[in-house]
């Protein structure tokens, strides 16, 4: 079973701008800032205990983030679940006939391994799995 919340991914307009009130007034520590050239995204991560935020910024009009602002605007995001094996996780939700986003993983932020549940078949809450991988920092 999954093992924690990796993180909360929550939809901005401008990481630049949204940093202060995540740091300064909730008192969170920015772990670090990175381009997810696959998802078209810019990501802030921010620690709170075992599990953080990643603010989430487009890059591009094809983002599916640009797409999520311009229909809901900023807000919650996703939901990211840390697992063990996410492949055996995949193709077990596969074969549940779970609606998957993506069947094979991808590369995620910090050099994760990651896989998202189509939020119609989760109550409409986008959830994705994801892999810490070995050697990349925590
Ligand atoms: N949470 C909940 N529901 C969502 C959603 C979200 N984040 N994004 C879209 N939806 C809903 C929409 O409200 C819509 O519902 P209705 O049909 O009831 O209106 C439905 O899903 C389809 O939405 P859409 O605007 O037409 O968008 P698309 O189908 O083109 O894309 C989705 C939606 C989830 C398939 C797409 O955003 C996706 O592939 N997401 C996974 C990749 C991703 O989000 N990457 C960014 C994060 C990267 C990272 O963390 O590194």
């Amino acid at each position: 079973s999954p093992k924690k919340i990796s993180h909360i991914g929550i939809a901005v307009e401008s990481i630049d701008q949204s940093l202060p009130f995540y740091e300064h007034m909730l008192g969170l520590a920015l772990d670090m800032v990175e381009e997810v050239d696959t998802e078209k995204v810019k990501v802030a991560f921010l620690s709170i205990g075992e599990s953080r935020i990643e603010l989430l910024e487009p890059l591009s009009e094809e983002s599916a983030i640009r797409k999520f602002l311009n229909k809901k605007g900023e807000g919650i995001h996703h939901i990211a679940l840390e697992v063990d094996s996410l492949e055996e996780r995949l193709l077990q939700l596969k074969n549940e006939g779970v609606p998957l986003l993506n069947e094979e993983p991808k590369q995620g932020a910090n050099n994760s391994q990651i896989a998202f549940i189509h939020p119609k078949g989760a109550n409409g809450v986008l959830f994705e799995l994801t892999k810490h991988v070995k050697g990349s920092e925590e």
